[in-house]
């Protein structure tokens, strides 16, 4: 593509494989369809090629390179469905943060939050549409050049999830400083809950203009929380924005499936399945026939394999399928793992575990 041409969210080509949003919406394809948390990243050579030439943030940046590798995967696996190349740190960003991805230690804030006055720092009113358009151009540019072949799904953090880095500065395995705000200051915690809300909301409609068939919301620190505080602190702005992202886009006449993925929060899945999402993202430590059981056919689920059962040799990575397909079901259910893959996994037994899901379900639909 030459830097000239204009790339625009209309006359997107036909969707030739839509098992992913028919399960999403709770109906049985004709196999379960099958993406990985992921998927996108450096088990792959061909990524890390990629991301070797430039730094992260600047990768994110690049319309074209999210989009190559957005395509990357899709190239090897016959995935169903397949995810924007992003970070959801691009939101702290727009608010005025600085964030650098730095090698061997993950996402860095220069200056993280440390009291509630530092609030008044962050942008009041963000404009997602001059803060986050290169994400919403990677996002019409590469729904042209898939050509089809599966949907696109869009994505966020969800707002504890980014409070949680924002004052913790990175990765963290007590999250202590960011909990020391919900225990010493719950008010400016609510504060900072919804202005990440506020801007989620936009940008997640930002990322369906822009093209996305389909929007995932990354609670990856819910196990940090107990079931109170989670109750508290993140279930009510995971509700609110599915239902106001869900009640914009219905004046539009659009209606785009979503996906909660809160990892760890096993104590919450009623809740959950009763949240205005259509799917549930489940992470390993789940039992498939027992989240069945507790969802009550509500919403259709997503995972949830254990990512390390990827180290496994291909025909138990078969039979680890097989079961997990039992416990599921066919019907209203996406294959995935129960979190990202790992950097040292091999792309051949990626390929074991799509092809056991493609080859056991279609078994299981034909015989039902
Ligand atoms: O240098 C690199 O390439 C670093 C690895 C990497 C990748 C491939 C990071 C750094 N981000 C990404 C892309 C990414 N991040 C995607 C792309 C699409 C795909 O899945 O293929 C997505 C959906 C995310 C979302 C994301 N970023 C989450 C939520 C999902 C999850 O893993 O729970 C989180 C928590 C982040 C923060 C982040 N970004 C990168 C790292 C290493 C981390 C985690 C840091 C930590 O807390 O320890």
């Amino acid at each position: 593509m030459s830097k000239n041409d204009v790339i625009l969210p209309k006359d997107f080509p036909e969707l030739k494989n839509d098992t992913f949003l028919r399960a999403a919406r709770g109906e049985e394809p004709e196999h379960v369809p099958v993406w990985c948390m992921r998927q996108a990243g450096r088990y792959l050579p061909e990524f890390r090629e990629i991301r070797a030439k430039k730094d992260f943030f600047d990768t994110c940046r690049s319309p074209e390179d999210c989009c190559e590798l957005t395509l990357q995967p899709l190239r090897r696996f016959p995935f169903d469905a397949s995810i924007i190349f992003s970070d959801i740190l691009v939101i702290p960003q727009a608010m005025g943060m600085d964030v650098q991805m730095l090698t061997g230690k993950g996402p860095t804030f220069t200056d993280p939050l440390k009291e509630p006055e530092d609030l008044q720092r962050l942008k009041a009113n963000v404009d997602v549409n001059k803060e986050l358009d290169y994400v919403f151009k990677a996002i019409t540019l590469t729904r042209h050049k898939i050509e089809g072949k599966v949907p696109l799904i869009g994505f966020t953090g969800a707002p504890w999830t980014l409070m949680s880095y924002m004052i913790e500065g990175g990765g963290s395995t007590t999250h202590s400083k960011a909990k020391r705000w919900l225990y010493r200051h719950p008010e400016s915690s609510h504060m900072l809950l919804k202005m990440l809300t506020d801007v989620i909301v936009e940008y997640l409609l930002g990322q369906v203009a822009a093209g996305a068939q389909a929007l995932q919301v990354f609670e990856s620190h819910a196990g940090i929380l107990g079931p109170v505080e989670f109750k508290e602190f993140s279930l009510p702005y995971l509700r609110d924005i599915a239902r106001r992202v869900k009640d914009r886009l219905k004046e539009k006449g659009q209606d785009v499936p979503m996906i909660v993925f809160a990892k760890d929060a096993h104590y919450a899945l009623e809740e959950l399945s009763a949240s205005h999402y259509e799917v549930v993202g489940l992470d390993w430590t789940m039992d498939p026939r027992s989240a069945r059981e507790r969802t009550g056919g509500k919403v259709s689920l997503q995972g949830n394999m254990d990512p390390c059962a990827l180290y496994a040799p291909k025909e138990l990575i078969s039979d680890i399928v097989k079961k997990m397909l039992e416990g599921f079901g066919t019907r209203g259910y996406i294959a995935n793992l129960g979190h990202g893959l790992y950097p040292d996994m091999d792309p051949e037994n990626v390929a074991a575990f799509v092809d056991a899901v493609h080859r056991h379900s279609k078994l299981a639909v034909k015989q039902a």
